[in-house]
């Protein structure tokens, strides 16, 4: 069963590509009572395929999650050639913490026909996708099965940028891996929020951050904090940062709670062309956004109340694989010491 599957929980699917901050970010709509993960699906980009399909299943393994659907889609990009992420994750794709053996049985079906056959089996507008990688299982489900489009609540995805990019000048890994994929996404008419690296870059985890989580104790705490001291140490090396950016939990939260990320109306489209700009999400801010413009970008973080939301959802999952019980729901962030 998963944590909390009562029906006023916003229902998602997390299309994930593990990934440290995907770890989070499936650890985040685990443990958040106004989430039910529906499915959680991957698709090569951080690392290959199997390698973000096992580390996937570690991470439910780690969290206790049961009765979820696990299942593995594209294992390449629609056009492009495969690009991985070493360098940032590591060559296991999240390396760092010890990963267990996985007690979850990876799904038979393949991640794009479970993406469809469950949102066309939910009510129309009350599932959000939550791509945290890149499009190409996305754009594959709105090509095989263009029903879903109209049905899906919104598409909240981790990607992209509209003043950085971290993959090229002007680009963001998770869109320049696919970018066919992506401008199929961007150019259906489903809403789509784009929670890009203007708004990610804010999401860092900091040694407050990082001490507030370590004093849970758990397993999946400590678990995330040897992520956290991994995924330092690379964007320490690779890009300059002082502290993590931990991008994919922010698309979480923006479900959640869309006060903690404000998003602006602006149109958004993918380039396909450039030499110097492949990849980049092109926002139009020139003019107020038409009435038709079904795309928006996510602005400025509330650090603190996005980071009590992890430290929530770790309190609430417990320790659920080293054998002890999940504490009870009405724990709140304040206990977190
Ligand atoms: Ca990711």
């Amino acid at each position: 069963m998963a944590l909390n599957p009562q029906s006023a929980a916003k229902k998602i699917i997390l299309d994930c590509d593990p990934g440290h901050d995907d770890a989070v970010a499936l650890l985040l709509a685990h443990g958040n009572p106004d989430i039910e993960l529906l499915a959680v699906t991957t698709v090569v980009g951080n690392q290959t395929l199997e390698k973000v399909t096992r580390n996937a299943l570690s991470v439910g393994t780690i969290a206790g999650i049961t009765g979820v659907p696990f299942a593995a889609g594209c294992d390449r990009p629609l056009v492009r050639a495969i690009e991985t992420a070493p360098d940032i994750h590591g060559e296991s794709g999240m390396d760092g913490p010890a990963q267990p053996e996985s007690t979850i049985e990876l799904d038979p079906r393949h991640a794009v026909d479970l993406i469809i056959e469950t949102i066309m089996a939910h009510e129309p507008g009350t599932v959000t996708l939550v791509p945290t990688a890149g499009l190409t299982n996305i754009a594959m489900a709105a090509r095989k099965e263009p029903r879903i489009v109209e049905r899906v609540k919104e598409v909240v995805l981790m990607g992209g940028g509209y003043h950085v990019g971290n993959w090229s000048a002007v680009a963001e890994f998770n869109i320049i891996i696919d970018p066919e994929a992506a401008h199929i996404v961007f150019n259906e008419k489903w809403p789509v929020v784009m929670v890009g690296l203007d708004l990610t870059h804010q999401a860092l985890a900091t040694p407050e951050v990082v001490e507030k989580i370590a004093a849970i104790g758990t397993g999946p705490a400590r678990f995330v904090r040897e992520l956290m001291d991994f995924f330092a140490a690379t964007y320490k090396d690779a890009q300059g940062f002082d502290y993590p950016p931990v991008h994919d939990p922010c698309a979480v939260a923006y479900v959640i709670d869309p006060s903690i990320v404000t998003t602006r109306k602006v149109p958004v489209d993918i380039e396909l062309q450039g030499k110097l700009t492949l990849g980049m999400t092109v926002a139009d801010f020139r003019a107020p956004a038409p009435a038709d413009c079904n795309t928006s970008v996510a602005v400025d973080l509330d650090h603190a109340r996005f980071w009590d939301l992890v430290t929530d959802a770790l309190i609430r999952i417990g320790d659920p694989f080293d054998g002890g019980t999940s504490v009870s729901a009405s724990v709140s962030t304040g206990e977190a010491k």
